[in-house]
Order: C-alpha cells, then structure tokens, then sequence
C-alpha cells in the first residue's frame, strides 16, 4: 500500500507537524495544559488528520517510531515554551494501545524528556480508558513505572470502556477525561447529565482532575462549571492551532 511506504518514510522527511489544544481551569482559563494532537502533511494528499492514518500506524507497528518522534517533538516544544517563560503548564501526549503496550515504552519517554532537559513533571501521558483496562493489572504496572519518573497520567475518552472501579481505584493516575460524546447533549440531555455528574463525583473520590472534552457551546461549559469540573477542553474555548500560535496563549494569562 502506497500510504505505509509513505507513513514509513514521513518521519525522516519531516512530514509530521503537532498541534497543540489548550485544557482551562473552568471556567475560563487560565491554561492548565496543552494536548500535542498529530497531523501529517502528505506531500500529495495534504495535511492528514489522525483518523486517516493512526490505525494504519498501529497495524503496520509504525505507531512506534511515529509514536517516538511525538514524544520528543512535544517535549522539544514544552521546553522552548519553557524557556520563553511559561512556567507552569504541561504537556499532553496520546498514546495508542500498541504504544502502551510496547516494551521500549518507558526507555522512550525517558529518553525524549532527558534529550529536551524537560522535568518530567511537565509531561502528561494520555492512554484511552479502553487501553487501560485491557490488561488492568499491568496497566497499573507500567504507570506506575512513569508516574514513579515523575510524569503525569490522564486517562483519555472516559465513560466509553468499562473500567473496573477497582483498577480505577488502583491506576496511578492524575487526570480523568470526560468523552466528548457525553459533553454533547448534556444540556438537554438528563442521562448525560447523570453519567457527567457521578464521573466527577468518582473524580473528586479518587482525587483527580476531571477534564471534560468536546465543549462547544457556552451552554455546555456553564452546565459543567456547575457540576463542579475542574477543567474543560473544546473548540469553544480553543482550537488545536500550531505550536508557533501558542506561546500568547501561554504566556498572557
Ligand atoms: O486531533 P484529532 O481530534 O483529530 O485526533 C483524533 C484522535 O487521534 C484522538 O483520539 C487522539 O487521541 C488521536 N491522536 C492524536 N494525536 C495522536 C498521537 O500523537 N498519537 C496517538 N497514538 N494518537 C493520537
Ligand atoms: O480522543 P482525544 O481526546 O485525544 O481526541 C482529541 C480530538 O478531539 C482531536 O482530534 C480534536 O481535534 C477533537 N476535538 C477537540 N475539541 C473538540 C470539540 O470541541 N468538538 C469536537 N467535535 N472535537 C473536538
Ligand atoms: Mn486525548
Ligand atoms: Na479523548
């Protein structure tokens, strides 16, 4: 297939470009973090979105190199964020199930945070609720392995696996994400109320941050402001822009 022999060379090419999202204190700043979210610029199909290309990355095992080139990129960039002053926000990389569950995990990390002298405390590791609870029991082993270097852990698109509160409970992680298909029709819609209201209740029982993705409407973010989130996430509040449009963002409030 022509797109993996691209995929396989975009690296060294210098094809792939991270965009960055703002997560805000709710409800309106200022900035607790940013997510590096991966874009392709295909020499002849243009600038490539995850959902064309992440599971071909997966399938094809060139999720790990991809998946190295995104961790450095992104602490290359906190650190020169770092450098230009802002001090206290972090940044976010998703990793897939494959990249989770790859043995050079750890070493990888290690290795992108020591090449860009970034505090490892700057760093947050996104891995979806589904990847987590796979394999629970080693999940536990392996964040707390990272936690242990001193990152940050966020448990991505929560509400659509099915964790066993008692490996919740037992993750070492910092950071719940509420998925966006809950945030949607929260206003109008009670059940999504009801699942939003017992995920933050769980969140402030277990101690951790609760983001809530997907928001778009100030509707959506009084509704959850209310509920007591600690921080939101969507394109009401801003966009996935290129690390070059960021630092104002960053520094100015
Ligand atoms: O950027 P966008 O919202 O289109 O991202 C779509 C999906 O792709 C999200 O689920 C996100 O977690 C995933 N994704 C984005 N960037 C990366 C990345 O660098 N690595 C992995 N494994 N997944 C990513
Ligand atoms: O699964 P993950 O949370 O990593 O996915 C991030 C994806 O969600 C990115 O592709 C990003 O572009 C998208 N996204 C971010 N904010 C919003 C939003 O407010 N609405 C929608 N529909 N998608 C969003
Ligand atoms: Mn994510
Ligand atoms: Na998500």
């Amino acid at each position: 297939l022509q797109l993996v022999q691209d995929l396989r060379q975009a690296v060294s090419r210098h094809e792939l470009v991270l965009h960055y999202q703002p997560k805000f204190k709710a409800p309106l700043g200022p900035i607790l973090g940013v997510e590096a979210l991966l874009r392709w610029q295909h020499p002849q199909l243009g600038l490539l979105q995850p959902s064309e290309f992440i599971e071909l990355a997966e399938k094809t095992g060139l999720i790990v190199p991809v998946g190295a080139w995104v961790l450095n990129e992104a602490c290359r960039q906190m650190a020169q964020w770092q450098a230009m002053g802002a001090a206290t926000s972090s940044v976010a990389v998703n990793l897939s199930a494959v990249q989770f569950g790859h043995p050079g995990l750890v070493d990888t990390v290690r290795e992108a945070l020591e090449r860009n002298r970034l505090d490892p405390r700057l760093l947050t590791l996104e891995i979806t609720e589904s990847t987590a609870m796979r394999d629970a029991a080693a999940s536990v082993h392996i964040l707390q392995q990272l936690r242990d270097m001193g990152l940050q852990v966020s448990i991505d698109d929560f509400g659509t696996g099915y964790s066993s509160l008692l490996y919740l409970k037992r993750l070492p992680a910092n950071e719940l994400k509420i998925d966006r298909a809950f945030v949607r029709d929260l206003a109008q819609d009670t059940e999504d109320a009801a699942i939003v209201s017992a995920i933050i209740a769980l969140g402030q029982t277990l101690n951790l941050r609760i983001v809530a993705e997907g928001v778009e409407t100030h509707e959506q973010r009084d509704f959850l402001t209310n509920l007591g989130c600690d921080s939101l996430q969507g394109y009401l509040l801003g966009k996935p822009k290129p690390g070059s449009m960021l630092p104002s963002l960053m520094l100015h409030d």
